[in-house]
Formats: structure tokens, C-alpha cells, sequence
């Protein structure tokens, strides 16, 4: 097998991650309570044909089997995040015993396997009841969000090695409360900018919580989906502002407030004339601004923006269709043009190069906060052979290539110490449904069949040695 010179530091922790609505299925069992992602899928004309995660990879039945692929991979880590729903059925009051017992299972599991279970409290399965109360756009989610934080760590306690609070804080407030095309689906910027408010304090109050029960020197992270966006002419004033205005709404908004205490006075000035931001309460910021043990960084693309004229797209192309509004509240004056290409299956451009320069750009900025990439990963369209395989050559091409950016970060003094491949498994992509796949392994959704595709034994090659394996192997 060839290979390339990387190799990555020792201790450099691997892993997969998956998230809890894409995976587990059993919606209705187990005495689990609705989410707003069962009645947003089971909603009609939300989701790619009709999918929902009624059954998705069934990983409610099929945990064990699951552990086993992780051991087999032979990596060091699981992402996996808790359905709030499925341990407190209403989001306040009542916990429910055999939806913690599912995860405190799990957690034995991954340990007894030697994989050190990394949690993510929230992946954007809020309990139904409390979006029928005004979900994230009301304070009160942040404080009922402690509280499920604070019984999980009394649950699981010190078997979880990393406890995140929450996955993409920008997906949650924009593409559900501004786009409107995640749950819960609304499209009132107002409150998607109080959504974004509540869920910071979520996170620095669920990060006191967990410490206050455990300890103050438990690891407490955060997962961000930081934007590259690229000016389209570097020496346009115009064009650089107008990336400015992205960049607060898609990176300062969350990175200022938890690392720094503060909001950018320049995002307030843009979203004025949305609103007033007196959802923002004295003392607040100095609850989110927590020590941050972690920051998990999300890459997938990046994108090109200028000032609005006419030509180009509201929103980033992603293949959610025309007329779908756009995320970037308040940006009117904003345009995003598409990119060149090469395109994973969802549209998105395949731009490497990007990942390093994010990795090194917020990794200068925060130099006592370590890194973690907690997913960077492709969809495409595999086939499976005559031989009953998945030779997805593309997707190890873009991990390959990925994986590379991110050594070229390390070579530039990063502080980064993990990567986690989306995903363990092909699974429920949230508007488009089963129909876009992540997985390094196959999952056949007649059979509920799993396969290692080759991209799988690439991974376990690389998480086994240390070292970046070549791409011309045939598995
Ligand atoms: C992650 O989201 C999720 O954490 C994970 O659950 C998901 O399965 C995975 O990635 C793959 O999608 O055109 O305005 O929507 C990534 C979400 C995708 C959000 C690209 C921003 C482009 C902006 N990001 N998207 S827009």
C-alpha cells in the first residue's frame, strides 16, 4: 500500500460521529417523546420523499453491532449525541428511565470496547412541547436545557470523556427559525436572532450545570459549523464588507459571546432593523462565557459572497431548491455566487485549502482553547458493485484530501486534537432525507444491513497507524 509522508501527533484522538435523530429510529418507543424534527419530517413537502427518522438506521435495536464496527475500526472515540426527548419526554419534569438506561448502556459499551464515549447534549431534537411554548426563541428552553444537562451528568457522570453542549448552534436558530428548512420550519428572522441568543446561554448554563455535578475541571465543549466565506473580488470594499456581514452572523455570533463575553457591536448594527436584541439580559454574557475546554469545529465547504447585484443566490447553494428564504438574517445586501467546483453530491465545492486556513485562523485567535474537528466527512452518490461493494474512491479522496488540510494545520503550531469522520454510518440527512450518504459504512434501508465501504478500511488503516494512508488502494 502506498502512502503519504503525514503522520499525526501520538495521542491524536480518531473517531466517527453520528447524531441521535439520524440514527436510532424507534421514534414512539421506549417511552420516547416527540421532537420537532418527528412532526417537521412527518409534515408534508418538508423532507426529500417524504423520509422520516421513524426507523432510520434503527440503532435503538442495533446498538451492540454498532459498538462492534467502531471497535473493529479501531478508533479511539464516538460522537454520538443524547435525544432529549428520549430521557425527558416533554423537555421539563418526568425523566425517563429506559430512554437514560439506552445511553447508559451504550457509554459501557463504547468503554468496554476502549472507545471513549464523546456526548453531545443537543443535535436539534427539541422536545415538541417546548417549541410549542416558543421552542429556542423562548429564554425559558436555555434554563430547561440546564436542567436535562445537569440530570445527564448525575446519570453518566465521569464515564463521558468529552461532554459537548451543542451541535451547530447555527443550523438550529437560522435553518429553523430564519430558512425555515429544518424544524421547526419558521421564517421569522426575529426569531432566529433570539433563537441564537438563548441557545449561547443554553450552552453556558448546561456547561455550569455539568460542572457544578461534576466537577470544574470536566471537559465541557462546543460544536460550531465556522463559514469560510470568501470575498469574490478581494479588492472590493463592497465585497469585504458584505463577507463581514456573514461572518458576524455565521462565526462572531457564537465564537464572541462564548470565548470573548461579548456580542460584535457590528452584528447589532446589522440586525437592527430586525430587532432590538433585548433578549440579551444583564448578566447573560458573563454566563455564556464559559471555559471552554474544546472547541469542536465543523468543515465540510466554503463559499463566495459579494454585494448584492442581482446575479447571485440569497442563500449558499446547497440544493434546497429556489424561493427557499434565506438563512442570513438582515443580509439583504448579500449575494452568494456559486463556486467552481469539484461538488460533493450535495452541491456542496470541495475546497480543502479552506479547512486549513479556519483551523489556523481560529486557532491563533483562541490559543488556550484546543481544537477538534467533530465532523468533516461527504456525500456521494455510491454505487455498489458487482461485487456486492462500496468502492467509494471519491469520498476517501475528500477525506484524504481533508485530512491533509487538517496535518497542515497541525504543521503550523494548531492545537487540534482529534478529527471525527461524518459519519459511522449512512443515515437520515435531515431535509433530504436517506437520500444523501455520509456513512464510511453502508446501510442498506431495506435490510438494515451494515458494510464497510472502502472508505471504512481507509479510516481504519489511518486511525490504526498514525499515519495518512495513500488513495490508490483497492480494498
Ligand atoms: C452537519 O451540518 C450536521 O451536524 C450533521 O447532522 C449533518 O448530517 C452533516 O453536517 C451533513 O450535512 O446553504 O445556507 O444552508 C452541516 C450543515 C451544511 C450548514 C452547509 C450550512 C450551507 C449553508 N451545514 N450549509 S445554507
Amino acid at each position: 500500500m502506498t502512502s503519504s509522508n503525514r503522520t499525526f501527533p501520538d495521542g491524536f484522538l480518531w473517531g466517527s460521529a453520528t447524531a441521535s435523530y439520524q440514527i436510532e429510529g424507534a421514534a414512539t418507543e421506549g417511552g420516547r417523546g416527540p421532537s420537532i424534527w418527528d412532526t417537521f419530517s412527518h409534515t408534508p413537502g418538508k423532507v426529500l420523499g417524504g423520509d422520516t427518522g421513524d426507523v432510520a438506521d434503527d440503532h435503538y435495536h442495533r446498538w451492540p453491532e454498532d459498538v462492534q464496527h467502531i471497535k473493529n475500526l479501531g478508533l479511539h472515540a464516538y460522537r454520538f449525541s443524547i435525544s432529549w426527548p428520549r430521557v425527558q419526554p416533554g423537555g421539563s419534569g418526568e425523566f425517563n428511565a429506559e430512554g437514560i438506561a439506552f445511553y447508559s448502556n451504550l457509554v459501557d459499551a463504547l468503554i468496554e470496547a476502549g472507545v471513549q464515549p464523546v456526548v453531545t447534549l443537543y443535535h436539534w431534537d427539541l422536545p415538541q412541547e417546548l417549541e410549542d411554548e416558543g421552542g429556542w426563541a423562548n429564554r425559558e428552553t436555555a434554563f430547561r436545557f440546564a436542567a436535562y444537562a445537569e440530570r445527564m451528568a448525575r446519570e453518566l457522570g465521569d464515564r463521558i470523556s468529552v461532554w459537548t453542549t451543542l451541535n451547530e448552534p447555527w443550523c438550529a436558530a437560522y435553518l429553523g427559525y430564519a430558512s425555515g428548512v429544518h424544524a421547526p420550519g419558521l421564517t421569522d428572522g426575529a426569531k432566529a436572532l433570539a433563537a441564537v441568543h438563548h441557545l449561547n446561554l443554553a450552552h453556558g448554563l448546561a456547561g455550569r450545570a455539568v460542572r457544578k455535578v461534576l466537577g470544574p475541571d470536566t471537559k465541557i465543549s462546543v460544536t460550531l459549523n465556522l463559514h469560510v466565506t470568501h470575498p469574490v473580488d478581494p479588492s472590493s470594499a463592497d465585497d469585504r464588507a458584505a463577507v463581514r456581514k456573514i461572518d458576524n452572523l455565521g462565526n462572531e455570533a457564537f465564537l464572541q459571546p462564548m470565548l470573548d463575553g461579548r456580542y460584535p457591536a457590528e452584528l447589532l448594527e446589522q440586525t437592527a432593523h430586525i430587532t432590538d436584541w433585548a433578549f440579551v439580559q444583564d448578566g447573560d454574557l458573563e454566563l455564556i462565557n464559559i471555559p471552554l475546554s474544546i472547541l469542536g469545529v465543523n468543515y465540510y465547504s466554503s463559499s463566495r459572497a459579494q454585494k448584492f447585484s442581482g446575479i447571485g443566490e440569497k442563500r449558499e447553494a446547497d440544493n434546497h431548491g429556489d424561493g427557499a428564504a434565506s438563512p442570513w438574517v438582515g443580509a439583504d445586501d448579500v449575494e452568494f455566487l456559486p463556486q467552481p467546483g469539484p461538488y460533493t453530491s450535495m452541491g456542496w465545492n470541495i475546497d480543502p485549502a479552506s479547512f486549513t486556513s479556519l483551523l489556523v485562523d481560529v486557532g491563533t485567535r483562541y490559543p488556550g482553547t484546543p481544537l477538534m474537528v467533530t465532523e468533516n466527512g461527504a456525500a456521494f452518490h455510491d454505487t455498489v458493485s458487482a461485487d456486492g461493494r462500496v468502492h467509494d474512491a471519491d469520498r476517501v479522496d475528500y477525506l484524504y484530501r481533508h485530512l491533509d488540510a487538517v496535518g497542515a494545520a497541525l504543521d503550523a503550531g494548531i492545537d487540534l486534537r482529534g478529527y471525527f469522520v461524518w459519519s459511522l454510518l449512512d443515515n437520515f440527512e435531515w431535509s433530504f432525507g436517506y437520500d444523501r450518504r455520509f456513512g464510511i459504512i453502508r446501510v442498506d434501508f431495506q435490510t438494515l444491513e451494515r458494510s464497510w465501504k472502502d472508505s471504512a478500511y481507509w479510516y481504519r488503516t489511518l486511525a490504526t497507524t498514525n499515519g495518512l494512508p495513500g488513495r490508490d488502494v483497492t480494498y
